[in-house]
């Protein structure tokens, strides 16, 4: 197939006229056709590729380490993003009209989207989705309405999951855009609209039971204040940890054994968040006494915006044992917005893969591309072509990072800068034997310490042999 030039995904859309503000018109698609004409199976066709349209390193069944590339990733196509989002920015509309979206709030457009979402997932060969409760259904004027529209597109999602073998990885509650979470959710002043939001958790529970959701992930988007002048810090905190364990508690009576994961985020749309980051989350976890029930869904591009390095809260919660997730992405050093950005950098997917072979793994967990296109990536082809590009990222990261593990260079140059703890007077530190008067006994003997260079240039200069 030809290399980066247009093909027929994005010219068939480009057939129809523009109306007057040059948008294709909605609904050009037409029962009976495929949603993604002129995009077959994604195949592997190897680094030598150009192939837009192809995968030049992500090879599903390469065993890399004892396990396939796709055991290893576990890679998820968001809902929202993907298949709702449609360009609009803080300055500026829509950019996107996808042929089957015809811009209502139907349920008729509702049905049209999941199955464009199943045929997009199966042409690239994606064994997992993600989505929110009001992606995939449209609210109702009452609870039941709204309950009914879900478990209808509920319906028809199980059946697709069913058809291609694509599973759910985690589903969640909207908490955040309809205009009665404004205050926040769970943490809400008014218990009324707690209530709302732990009504909305009940049934996200419930369906992803019935979908075998392998996960349900909570991001607090508007848990937190805009201003300490008229927040409760502490109560909004104890509210929260009730609504958490309110959903424990029906998880567990409902049978369900889906893992629950926390998505820290410091800020946006609130200006700050109780979730601020990895360390923060565990903290709050352990304070309620949820540290056993509860992981972390990280996703990097909060990481850098709470000031930190994009695989730190990969890191930091792996290494506590809270890791169980990674929303995959990343964001524009010169923008200071969530952009949600497909992750390209081979450098931090490498880092990332690193933790995930230490750790064994991801699952149940996996690498959800919570990424939109930019906006001005117009084309059908751009979906698939964003998402490509990303899982070769994920791929090189995995090969790279194994060949990391394999050589023992860099592993053993750390072990080798704490190997004072491994014996002796460090060892009885670390064995939590020492005391504040045998440390200056033992300074006392052994007067000033040597002093130990870093290097870590040199540990940059072995990184780049690897990346
Ligand atoms: C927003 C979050 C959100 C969660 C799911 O910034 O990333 O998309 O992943 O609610
Ligand atoms: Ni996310
Ligand atoms: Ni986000």
């Amino acid at each position: 197939m030809s290399s980066f030039a247009p093909t027929a995904a994005s010219g068939d859309a480009a057939a129809a006229a523009p109306d007057a503000n040059g948008y294709l018109p909605g609904l050009t698609w037409k029962e009976g056709e495929e949603f993604f004409p002129g995009v077959g199976k994604i195949a592997y066709e190897g680094p030598s590729s150009l192939n837009a349209l192809a995968f030049k390193h992500y090879n599903a069944e390469e065993v890399v380490m004892g396990k396939t590339m796709e055991q290893w990733c576990r890679f998820g196509v968001c809902f929202w993003h993907t298949f709702r989002g449609k360009g609009a920015d803080p300055f500026g509309a829509p950019t996107m009209r996808r042929p089957w979206d015809d811009e209502t709030e139907s349920l008729e457009n509702a049905f049209r989207r999941a199955r464009a979402a199943f045929e997009f997932m199966t042409k690239l060969g994606v064994k997992y989705y993600t989505f929110h409760d009001r992606d995939v259904a449209p609210e109702g004027a009452t609870v039941d309405e709204s309950n009914a529209n879900l478990d209808a597109v509920v319906a028809l999602l199980e059946k697709l999951q069913g058809e291609t073998g694509i599973k759910l990885l985690w589903s969640t509650q909207n908490l955040f855009s309809p205009p009665r979470y404004m205050n926040g959710g769970a943490t809400n002043p008014d218990a009324h609209v707690f209530a709302m939001a732990a009504t909305a958790a009940k049934k996200v529970l419930e369906v992803n039971k019935r979908l075998g959701g392998e996960n349900v992930v909570f991001w607090g988007g508007r848990e937190g204040y805009q201003s300490v002048l008229n927040t409760d810090v502490k109560r909004e905190m104890d509210h929260m940890a009730a609504f958490f364990k309110m959903c424990l508690a029906y998880r567990n009576k409902i049978g369900s054994d889906a893992q629950f994961l926390i998505e820290p985020k410091p800020r946006e749309p609130t200006k700050h968040q109780y979730d601020y980051d990895a360390q923060t989350c565990i903290g709050f976890l352990h304070t309620y006494g949820l540290e056993k029930d509860f992981k972390l869904n990280i996703e990097p591009n909060h990481t850098t915006l709470a000031g930190h390095d994009y695989e730190h809260d990969i890191l930091v919660s792996s290494k506590l044992g809270f890791l169980g997730s990674v929303d995959a992405n990343t964001g524009d050093p010169l923008l200071g917005w969530d952009t949600d950005m497909f992750p390209s950098d081979i450098k931090k997917t490498t880092l990332t893969m690193k933790v995930v072979l230490e750790q064994g793994g991801l699952a149940p967990g996996g690498l959800n591309f919570d990424c939109k296109v930019r906006r001005e990536s117009t084309e059908l082809r751009d979906m698939f072509i964003a998402h490509i590009g990303a899982m070769d990222a994920f791929a090189r990261g995995l090969r790279n990072a194994a060949r990391i593990l394999a050589d023992n260079k860099m592993p053993a140059m750390v072990a080798e800068r704490y190997s004072s703890y491994d014996t002796g007077f460090g060892a009885k530190i670390e064995a939590g034997e020492a005391t504040l008067e045998d440390c200056e006994a033992f300074c006392k003997e052994q007067g000033e310490p040597k002093q130990t260079s870093g290097r870590a240039e040199e540990y940059e200069m072995i990184m780049n042999h690897y990346c």
